[in-house]
């Protein structure tokens, strides 16, 4: 498999069949002091999600962490959960399946039947150290279920496979788009709004975001310059800047 993907620039490439999660491992690297470095597994064996919540990550599946050192401050690093989201929104698309980003940093298959009125496609995880004024390191975890079978998943996620009627995607060619993509917008917070925008399937829609503190309901209007989101509540506009979103109908 280290054979199917190779080594692509923009970032150097690390490969494991079978590590617990890459996210780990890129932190490893980070605290070396690497950058522009991307560790991408076939199967994780203790994959993480947000929150410390577990994510399946069996054989077949797109699981890859980035390493990078932006210039920027730790309250705008969400906007690289923006351009990856973007990234593999417009990889995904291109491989025929027509995922859309639901804010932060979920990939879905719109499906007004599911529960939550989509499956589950892909899911990020940013993870950063750093200063008031400046990051050290970002980590962006990307978790894309590319030629994973339906039932090796949470019975509301879906995968590239199952929604290419059973045809496997050219993983090394999903995994360079998807960093070309991310390459080209990491540094370029207007055009990973721009590119976030036309993925979004949040904007417009009437939303619930979950905050530790208090619940916020309205219609998510736009995404800001630091990744946050806009709702209008009718009352006011919030920023929101984390928090678990669902799509209210
Ligand atoms: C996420 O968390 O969506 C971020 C997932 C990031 C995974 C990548 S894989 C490469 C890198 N290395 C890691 O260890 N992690 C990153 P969150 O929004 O908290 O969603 C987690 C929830 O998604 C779980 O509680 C399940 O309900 C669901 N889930 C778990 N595995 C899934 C899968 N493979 N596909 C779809 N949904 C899944």
């Amino acid at each position: 498999l280290a054979v199917e993907y190779g080594c692509e620039a923009p970032f150097e490439v690390e490969y494991h069949d079978s590590i617990p999660s890459t996210n780990d491992r890129a932190r490893e690297l980070a605290a070396d002091g690497a950058t522009d470095v991307v560790v991408l597994a076939d199967e994780q064996t203790g994959g993480r999600g947000r929150l410390d919540r577990a994510w399946s990550s069996p054989s077949g599946g797109v699981w890859l962490s980035v390493v990078c050192r932006p210039a920027l401050a730790p309250s705008r690093v969400s906007l690289l959960t923006i351009a990856a989201g973007a990234a593999a929104c417009g990889a995904v698309r291109e491989a025929g399946v027509d995922a859309r980003i639901k804010w932060p940093n979920d990939l879905l298959v719109l499906d007004p039947d599911a529960e939550r009125g989509g499956r589950k496609l892909a899911g990020i995880l940013t993870e950063m150290e750093g200063e008031a004024e400046r990051v050290s390191w970002v980590i962006s975890g990307l978790g894309l279920n590319a030629n994973v079978a339906g039932d090796a998943l949470p019975a509301d996620a879906t995968s590239l496979l199952v929604e290419r009627g059973g045809d496997p995607v050219d993983r090394r060619v999903l995994v360079q788009r998807v960093l070309e993509r991310f390459d080209d917008l990491r540094d370029d917070p207007d055009a990973a709004r721009a590119a976030w925008r036309e993925h979004a399937a949040t904007l417009g829609r009437r939303v619930r975001v979950t905050l530790p503190s208090e619940t916020i309901v309205g219609e998510a209007v736009d995404v800001t310059d630091t990744g946050a989101l806009v709702v209008d509540t009718g009352a006011e506009r919030r920023i929101v800047h984390a928090g678990d979103c669902e799509h209210l109908r």
